[in-house]
């Protein structure tokens, strides 16, 4: 079902210290910038390898405000790994797979994520405690 560890999202309350962070421990480069009004964050793509199924990011997200998803996680738990984000080819079906398998849809449909991908996420409480994402990137974006 999945083609790749599309990203694993990580919440932070300084998304500009936590990319320079990124860029000059570890070489990582940013691809993309965006502010996602209906998820309630700003994030940052920042790139880490490329496969045959296709590419592989770090995304960093700080919260619009604190009355969102990353903004109680952070206020709850503090900076760290919010997320784990897979590549799939058609996120409808996975949807429909998953849920026919009993894992609890957050999404009635596809929503827009980052770099003009369509995204889809399970119930941690349904996927051992990890907050899981499904990723269909755009055409151009394998
Ligand atoms: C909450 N919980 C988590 C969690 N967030 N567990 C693992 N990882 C997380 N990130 C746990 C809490 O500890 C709690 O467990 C239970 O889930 C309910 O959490 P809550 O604090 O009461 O919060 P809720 O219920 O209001 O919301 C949690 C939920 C929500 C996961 C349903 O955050 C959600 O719908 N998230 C999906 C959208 C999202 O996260 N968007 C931001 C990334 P206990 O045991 O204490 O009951 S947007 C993004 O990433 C886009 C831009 C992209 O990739 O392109």
């Amino acid at each position: 079902m999945f083609l790749r560890i599309d990203h694993v999202g990580i919440a932070c309350h300084d998304l500009e210290a936590k990319i320079a962070f990124f860029e000059s421990t570890f070489g990582m480069t940013v691809v993309s910038r965006e502010v996602n009004e209906e998820q309630g964050v700003r994030e940052a793509m920042l790139h880490v390898a490329d496969g045959p199924n296709g590419s592989s990011y770090v995304q960093l997200l700080e919260p619009l405000s604190p009355d969102t998803p990353v903004g109680k996680f952070l206020a709850k738990r503090g900076e760290g790994v919010h997320h784990v984000a897979f590549g799939v080819p058609d996120v409808a079906e996975a949807m429909t797979e998953l849920g026919g398998k009993g894992i609890r849809l957050l999404d009635e449909r596809p929503r827009h994520g980052s770099m003009g991908s369509s995204i889809a996420f399970l119930h941690p409480k349904d996927v051992g405690g990890v907050l899981t994402e499904l990723v269909q990137a755009p055409e151009a974006r394998s």
